[in-house]
């Protein structure tokens, strides 16, 4: 509660600047420019939310926009804060396709990436869709592809030899699932080879929610 007494002059007022161009003839195409200008700004910080989105990087408060190209119809936003992650960041993002196109539903798992060296690798799960999902990594056999697994009565595939799983909304590892609108993650050491990234929420990989890794 102290009042800083300076002498006069010395205040942190700032200098009056004089309104500059205010009654300029020609005023009014400075403000069109002024407004192009405006624009041409925001379109640049948008740019720039996706690239650093595609770059899997740290989210801020404002929230990452979580913005895919191609699949992406139905996403809606993440806002989750994701924190740093070491190693390579694999960015998947979880997909809710609706009752479209002949009214099947359909689901996607899409991956900003599909090779990564081999060593640390971060997998962060944002949740574009409108259902609960999760992000399980699970070994390829040579000549095994993606999206042939066999699915249980239980609508599920087996999960024998997991490597780890994203499925804790706005966390690390697992839990019950990674909520829509939110992002969920994990970081291993992943051996050179082939991997398959599925949702085996009961009924998710059947409805297209699968997308390989190659790490070499
Ligand atoms: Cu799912």
């Amino acid at each position: 509660m102290t009042t800083d007494v300076r002498g006069p002059g010395a205040g942190p007022s700032a200098p009056a600047s004089p309104p500059a161009g205010g009654r300029r003839p020609g005023g009014r195409a400075w403000l069109v420019a002024a407004l192009v200008t405006a624009v041409a700004l925001l379109a640049g910080s948008i740019a720039g939310t996706i690239a650093w989105s595609r770059n899997g990087g740290v989210s801020t408060s404002t929230g990452s926009s979580w913005s895919r190209s191609g699949g992406g119809m139905m996403g809606g936003r993440v806002s989750t804060r994701v924190p740093t992650l070491p190693g390579t960041t694999v960015q998947v993002t979880a997909l809710d396709m609706g009752a479209m196109m002949g009214g099947r539903a359909g689901m996607r798992l899409a991956v900003d990436r599909t090779t990564v060296p081999a060593g640390t690798v971060s997998l962060v799960l944002g949740n574009s869709g409108f259902r609960t999902h999760e992000l399980v990594v699970l070994p390829l056999a040579a000549g095994q592809q993606a999206g042939t697994r066999s699915v249980g009565s239980d609508r599920k595939v087996d999960e024998t030899g997991s490597l780890g799983e994203a499925s804790q909304t706005g966390g690390s590892g697992t839990g019950e699932g990674v909520q829509p609108g939110t992002a969920g993650w994990t970081t291993f050491d992943l051996p050179a080879g082939r991997y398959e990234l599925v949702c085996n929420l009961p009924g998710h990989y059947a409805a297209g929610m699968y997308a390989e890794l190659t790490v070499n």
